[in-house]
């Protein structure tokens, strides 16, 4: 059962291609084989371009391991505890191949949001 809701996915129109770095980014060829249990609980899809968005509000306890399907070593985990107070919003930066916070622990009925600020395509795909 789906219980994660995508709230909105927005992606920055013509936004110039910035590769940053010399880590290769722009490939595609060192994808690790997907997981077919990948994207249950939530799944961008391409985040094209610095400033592209996505949010997930989360609403069970658990810890939540996901990665970016185009870079093998992009991965993080959500964890995830008992709801506190008023629920927050808190911010994901997304490198050239890297998320900033890898690890991040929210409350039940947080937001997250992920932001792509560098400028090549990414995903954040749940593992499981
Ligand atoms: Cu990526």
């Amino acid at each position: 059962m789906l219980l994660y809701r995508s709230l909105q996915m927005t992606i920055a129109a013509a936004v110039p291609a910035l590769v940053i770095g010399a880590f290769g980014c722009s490939k595609k060829d060192n994808n690790p084989p997907n997981s077919p249990t990948d994207g249950t609980h939530f799944s961008s899809g391409n985040m094209a371009g610095n400033g592209a968005t996505f949010s997930v509000v989360f609403t069970k306890v658990e810890d939540v391991p996901y990665h970016c399907i185009y870079h093998s070593g992009m991965t993080g985990v959500i964890s995830v505890s008992a709801a506190s107070g008023t629920p927050t919003s808190h911010a994901v930066g997304m490198g050239a191949v890297i998320f900033i916070p890898a690890t991040l622990s929210v409350h039940v009925n947080d937001t997250v949001k992920w932001t792509n600020g560098s400028g090549v395509p990414h995903t954040v795909t749940s593992i499981n």
